[in-house]
């Protein structure tokens, strides 16, 4: 009674008892990440490794869709791949058992042997993996054991399906279970955190240097136009870290090696009795499209990384600084960038709070002028002073330039796109920046009339963005607005449109307008 006898029915069965399944195991799977191995749950490690395979255009692609929502879109697709596997697997049980099974356990051991090879510091970080496995692969094959008549019947024809309350009734404690101990494997890792009472205990040391206050005239009070300073809490997010890394300040410490005279290892108590900078710097996102989103601008507190490369003293051939996080990303920065006056820092604060655990604490770099995947690495840890012919990092590798520079751009906050008008008085306004460069002007045209010069609001230093805007008296019909800005250094944002890879997004910001 094996293939031809099998109703559908009991097919589709299966496919879902092979989903149940794999709902315990991955609940499994968690809550042991949660218990005894947090770095290494099965989806961190599996989306981790997607990650860092994916190809340029993919990482494009999820940010273009999903904005700094990449993270969830990423999970929610590894969901869906993975419960169409385990359905297939279900219905391999049925067929051909244990093969449903061992389909399990094969996937088990390869969360496993990722999370083996990511080095996620955990001590036992293969036993998510093999749990979640082990859990599945039994599951699936007890559920759909039960799909099987057991004595052969020979005379009457088989039931439907066969102990069908029994099966309905584990397929839905399977399936239940699994959920809610994801739910739990994930609300134990995000409340048990003991770093963030770490965090929330601290009290930041005050400046010695501190940064120049917000001029009065730096916001222009234009409603829609983004403030000058970006809350922590709206501060765009990008990195390739899926579980946050938790490192506690106590075992912090940063190694500054390679081409240097003298290697220097940093503590955080030794960070925190140096004399600190505030510094208020703009940080933006390579992957930033024009008019994008994946910017931010916040005060920062820091030590200046030109005095600690000063102590470790960098051979006269070195000319990159390979940063390196707890995590292993790495990023390049030109060493001048680091040694030169601008206030290139090693940051502790953001906008007055300990740094957010997203945005790299205890530690992370800021870089005035350079994107932030050459510059602003999150929960830094160590410092390579190299060269650039002799080492490569992260989205280096991946196919973005070696150098990041931000380019000079501006955009349009209101009125926003699409966006109905009544016709008459209005504002239009947005931000421009190029920072360690400065703005010195922006311009507007509308339709095809000619360049109009926007009021510049007062900038609070170079290194930042700064707002813009210019009154407008609505005509009813259809309209273009697009903004150019125009450098300290006398530059014209250019026209020619390139796209984020691979250093950097040109063009200008245009948005359509209809005005009734
Ligand atoms: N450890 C680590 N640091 C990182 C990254 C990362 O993936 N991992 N991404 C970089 C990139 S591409 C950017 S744009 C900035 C973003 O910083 P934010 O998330 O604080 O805005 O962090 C940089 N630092
Ligand atoms: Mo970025």
């Amino acid at each position: 009674m094996n293939d031809a006898g099998t109703p559908p029915r009991i097919g589709w069965a299966a496919a879902g008892a092979g989903v149940a399944a794999a709902t315990a195991g991955a609940g499994a799977g968690e809550l042991t990440a949660a218990l005894a191995a947090p770095s290494s749950s099965p989806f961190a490690v599996i989306g981790g490794a997607l990650i860092d395979a994916a190809p340029t255009w993919a990482k494009d692609l999820m940010i273009e869709w999903f904005d700094t929502a990449d993270k969830i879109a990423l999970t929610v697709l590894i969901a869906l791949v993975l419960a169409v596997v385990a359905a297939w697997a279900g219905w391999a049980e049925l067929r051909r058992p244990p093969a449903g099974a061992v389909i399990a356990v094969a996937f088990g051991a390869v969360a496993a042997i990722t999370a083996l090879l990511r080095e996620t510091g955990d001590p036992l970080p293969f036993l998510p993996g093999i749990v979640a496995g082990a859990v599945a692969g039994g599951a699936v094959h007890f559920l759909v054991g039960m799909l099987r008549p057991r004595p052969p019947r020979a005379d009457a024809q088989a039931p439907d399906l066969p102990n069908r309350r029994a099966f309905f009734a584990w397929t839905a404690v399977a399936a239940v279970g699994g959920a809610l101990a994801v739910a739990a494997g994930n609300a134990a890792r995000a409340g048990s955190r003991a770093i963030t009472t770490v965090r929330d205990a601290l009290v930041l040391p005050s400046p010695t240097t501190t940064a120049p206050p917000v001029p009065a005239g730096a916001e222009l009070g234009v409603e829609g136009l983004a403030p000058v300073i970006t809350p922590n809490a709206d501060f765009y997010r990008i990195d390739t870290a899926l579980i946050v890394p938790t490192i506690d300040p106590v075992d912090w410490s940063l190694r500054i090696h390679g081409m240097v005279e003298e290697e220097i290892v940093l503590t955080w108590d030794e960070l925190l009795a140096l004399p600190l900078t505030e510094t208020t710097v703009t940080l933006s996102c390579v992957s930033n499209e024009v008019g994008g989103s994946l910017i931010g601008n916040a005060r920062w507190l820091g030590y200046p990384i030109r005095e600690l490369l000063a102590r470790a003293r960098p051979t006269s051939d070195a000319d990159m600084v390979l940063s390196r996080s707890s995590d292993g990303f790495t990023a390049s920065s030109p060493l001048e960038a680091l040694t030169d006056d601008r206030d290139a820092i090693l940051a502790i604060g953001m906008n007055g709070e300990p740094l957010p655990p997203e945005h790299g604490f205890p530690v992370r770099m800021v870089v005035p002028g350079l994107y932030g995947y050459v510059s602003a690495t999150k929960w830094v840890v160590d410092l390579e002073v190299t060269r650039f012919d002799q080492a490569r990092a992260y989205w280096t590798d991946r196919g973005w330039s070696e150098r990041g520079p931000i380019k000079l751009q501006s955009r349009i906050d209101v009125p926003r796109r699409g966006r109905q008008l009544a016709a008459g008085d209005t504002m239009i306004a947005g931000m421009a920046w190029q920072p360690h460069t400065g703005v010195e002007a922006v311009e507007v045209q509308i339709d095809d009339g000619d360049w109009q010069a926007a009021s510049l609001a007062t900038a609070i230093s170079d290194d930042t963005w700064v707002q813009w805007s210019l009154p407008w008296t609505a005509e009813p019909g259809d309209h273009t607005v697009r903004c150019r800005a125009i450098s300290n250094d006398g530059q014209t944002q250019t026209s020619d449109t390139a796209p984020p890879a691979p250093d950097g997004a040109t063009g200008w910001h245009e948005v359509q307008v209809s005005v009734a």
